[in-house]
Order: C-alpha cells, then structure tokens, then sequence
C-alpha cells in the first residue's frame, strides 16, 4: 500500500511539473544567424540545433536559421545581439575581442598543439570566464563550437618560409592582434569581414586569406586560391550567443531548453568539424590546389619572429590570463 501511495504521489507530482514547465514555454521564434554557407559545418551544426530545440521544447521553441551572413557579418550580428534586435547567432572570437578584449588570447599563434586542448581549456575555467565576461556588454555566451586549426591559401606562391609571405596583401579576422601576428610575419595584413571575402579573392582585392580547411572547402576559395600551405598557426573557436536583452525575458524553462540544446550542439559539430576537415582535404587535392606544409624548424622559426607580438599582447591581455591559458594547455598535453 505504501510503495502505492508512493507511486501515485510521484506521478502526480510528474504531472504537476509537466504541466508547470509547459506553461512556462511559450511559443517563439528565434532568429540564429551565421557567416558560412548552408553546407559548411557551421550550416550543418545550425540545422542541428534549431532541430534539436524543436524537439526538446515539444515544438515550442522554433528556429529560423539565416547563413552567409544573411544577417550581417559577425561584428554586426555581435551589435545587434546587444542591442537587443537579433535573438541568437554564432561567430569567430576575433572580432567578440573588440567588446571582451580577453578573447584575443585566442589569437595568439602557435598555443594549441591539438583539438583536445582547445576543448580542454574552452569548456573549463578560462574559456567559461570569458562567456561570463560578455554579459556586461548585453551577450550571453552558450557554447563554443570549433572552428578550427587555419592554415594560408594564396594565389601568389607556396609559402615555405616566412618570407614569401613578403609582399602577399592576406585578408585577417578584425583585431589588432590578428593585424600585429601577420604584419610581424611579413604579409601586408588587410582586416575585412568573412563576409567579404571571396568577392576580394576573386577580384585580386586581396591575394591570400587564412581559416580552417573545411572553411576553405565550404566557401570554395579553392575556385580562386591556387595555394594552400598548413600552418595550423592558430586555433580559431566559434561561439554560440545570445542577446541578454532577450534572454531576460525568457522564462528559467526556456533558458534551460536552449542551454540544453546548445550543449548538443556543440558535441554534434566538433565531432563533425573533425570528420569534416579529412573529407574536405580529399577535395582540396582533387581540386587541383598545390599543397605544402610547413616544415617544423620553419614553424619554430615563425614562433620566434612572432615572439615581440606574443609579448606585447600578453602585457596587454593580462600575463595572469596568458599564465592560467597556458598551464591548462599544459595540464591537458600530458
Ligand atoms: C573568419 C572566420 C569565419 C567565421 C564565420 C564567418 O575568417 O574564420 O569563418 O567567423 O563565422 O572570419
């Protein structure tokens, strides 16, 4: 009789909750809008989440996804989540450093040595107290996804050696550190948005530009760059926000939801950014691009150029932050 009692008692209080955490998600629409096309990782990853929050919240909670920065650049998307006028998005860090100057540590070549330690320090206390960081500037940071290891295409020359990169005007993500790294390197380094990119490509605006090798494959920069050189210089997260403003105004159910949601999101498209990256390779080399990969001796001479720029914006970051970064690479390295 009692184990009765109990369970009637639990499926009533089931049923309450049920009933509770329904009322509690209202039906919305939420705009989600990215750089790359619908078939790059980012595209695919999007798909992922809207399908997944569709599930989770019994069709309640629906997605429109907007890629090729149908929305605006990454930059713009950023403002507008601030303001308040776009609900979510996703983005490289780069330019977030312009409102949280500690993701430029994300900039800073040559720190990661593989995927595990990016996640490894992205998902533990300097990655999450950087998501934190944003909620004073009206964002909230949900998850990061990956972008990726980047290496240089070109349609100029091979680069084997820092200084073929002399007189190559190679477009970079928007910040100072980015600007510093590859002027240090010997480029002539132009900022310009991700949005813009392929048209300067293509119309010689610019000879080079540097992003994962899925991205070069996606947005097909094989069609204008004859070169591709692996540097693997840097690793480039992607970040899934929210504006604050709307946030606010969603019920702890709703929030939860998308948290949830989100945290999927981020499993489904690292796994796919890897599995991705071997497969887009394959089509590089069918698509007739010269490849060369830097020797070591010539990465660790890159390192050392470099090195003034490492310095300077550690000063500027926070050596206490570059410290931290770096003992976390560390501890998941061994
Ligand atoms: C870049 C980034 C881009 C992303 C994307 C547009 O080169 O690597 O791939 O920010 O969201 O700007």
């Amino acid at each position: 009789f009692k184990t009765r009692i109990l369970v009637l008692a639990t499926a009533l209080s089931c049923a309450i909750a049920g009933v509770a955490s329904a009322a509690d998600v209202k039906p919305r629409l939420i705009r989600f809008g990215y750089g790359l096309n619908e078939e790059s990782v980012q595209g695919r990853a999007a798909r992922h989440l809207a399908q997944e929050l569709e599930k989770i919240s019994g069709g309640k909670l629906r997605m429109k996804t907007f890629g090729s920065a149908n929305l605006g650049s990454d930059e713009q998307m950023q403002s507008a989540l601030a303001g308040g006028v776009q609900e979510m998005m996703v983005g490289s860090t780069a330019p977030l450093a312009g409102m949280v100057k500690e993701f430029g540590v994300f900039d800073l070549p040559f720190l990661f040595n593989s995927e595990k330690e990016a996640d490894a320090v992205l998902d533990g206390p300097v990655g999450q107290d950087m998501l934190k960081k944003l909620e004073a500037k009206g964002i909230i940071g949900l998850v990061y996804w990956e972008n990726g290891f980047r290496n240089m295409t070109n349609s100029k020359r091979p680069i084997a050696r820092a200084e073929d990169l002399q007189g190559i005007k190679l477009r970079v993500m928007q910040n100072q550190i980015a600007l510093g790294v590859f002027n240090t390197l010997g480029a002539n380094a132009v900022p310009m948005p991700f949005s813009e990119l392929f048209t300067a490509l293509e119309t010689r605006t610019v000879d080079g530009q540097e992003n994962p090798i899925t991205t070069i494959q996606s947005s097909k920069f094989y069609e204008v760059q004859p070169f591709l050189t692996i540097t693997r210089h840097v690793y480039t997260p992607w970040v899934v926000l929210a504006s604050k403003k709307w946030w606010d105004t969603l019920s702890p159910e709703e929030q939860k939801l998308i948290r949830q949601a989100a945290a999927s999101s981020r499993d489904f498209e690292r796994q796919d950014s890897r599995a991705d990256s071997q497969k887009a390779m394959a089509t590089l080399e069918k698509a007739g691009m010269k490849i060369n990969t830097v020797s070591p001796e010539e990465v660790a001479r890159m390192r050392q150029k470099v090195q003034p720029v490492v310095d300077k914006y550690t000063q500027e970051l926070g050596p206490e932050l570059v410290k931290q970064l770096n003992d976390e690479i560390l501890k998941a390295r061994n």
